[in-house]
């Protein structure tokens, strides 16, 4: 999957969004992804800090946590402190949902889009996990909707980088450039004028990409992640999008 990030980008005659430069696109995916991250934020706000911010043993709320850490490293065992404030291997097994919201940047196009994202997720081991969602992305011109699914390798820490991949299969509504294809699109008596447009529907519009991104763990049950996606659509490579997110998780055993 990754050559095809080097892969070169040719401009199809039908490339998508080609036409559409408008800045309020723009704007509204933006704000959509802003208000939701400030809303994100704010469940936090009205909460304390992340746990065990002062006491290395960060998960004594997580009963294998506190058994294996009944005793605790001695004052002087640093590594032995640094090991209990990493360690979250406690997660294994753990069943969570999750809720993300991202937004996209597609190189061929000056159009963004935002996207929403819920669905569960299982800790197949404590450095690995499932997930499956309802995801839709969309800005006022086009709007994909459709199931997610992936896997996650982490490291098995409170703060876990992680690699992934993960495909994405629904539908798609797109607004296209039409000035070029014989045909008066809009019913204005005029084939192919500047700017003309026509709307495409995608029954069936999927996308493949690879990932990477951080998790941290908020508390021993709640975990943040951002991520950023390289989406390889089906469609081409006009179509493929840089995805970046955020979101919030909340898992128990
Ligand atoms: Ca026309
Ligand atoms: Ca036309």
């Amino acid at each position: 999957m990754s050559a095809s990030l080097n892969r070169p980008v040719s401009i199809d005659p039908i490339s998508i969004d080609s036409c559409s430069s408008d800045p309020v696109s723009n704007g509204s995916a933006r704000r959509l992804v802003i208000a939701s991250w400030v809303a994100v934020a704010g469940l936090f706000t009205g909460c304390t800090l992340p746990t065990g911010i002062l006491n290395s043993r960060w998960a004594m709320e997580d009963p294998d946590y506190a058994t294996k850490y009944s005793d605790g490293a001695p004052k002087s065992d640093l590594a032995g402190k640094a090991k209990q404030a990493m360690d979250a291997r406690f997660i294994k097994g753990s069943n969570g949902m999750f809720a993300s919201g991202g937004y996209t940047y597609r190189p061929e196009s000056e159009n963004s889009l935002a996207s929403i994202d819920v669905g569960v997720e299982s800790y197949l081991t404590s450095y690995l996990t499932g997930r499956v969602s309802f995801m839709g992305m969309g800005n006022d011109e086009d709007w994909f909707t459709g199931a997610d699914a992936g896997l996650r390798l982490q490291t098995p820490s409170r703060l876990a980088p992680f690699v992934g991949a993960g495909v994405f299969a629904g539908a798609a509504r797109e607004t296209i450039d039409a000035s070029d294809d014989g045909i008066d699109n809009d019913d204005d008596g005029f084939i192919d004028e500047n700017r003309e447009k026509d709307k495409r529907f995608s029954g069936a519009f999927a996308a493949i990409y690879p990932e990477f991104g951080t998790h941290f763990w908020w508390t021993p049950r709640i975990r943040l992640t951002s991520y950023g996606r390289y989406m390889i659509a089906t469609e081409g490579r006009d179509a493929d999008d840089w995805m970046l997110g955020f979101g919030i998780a909340v898992f128990n055993k």
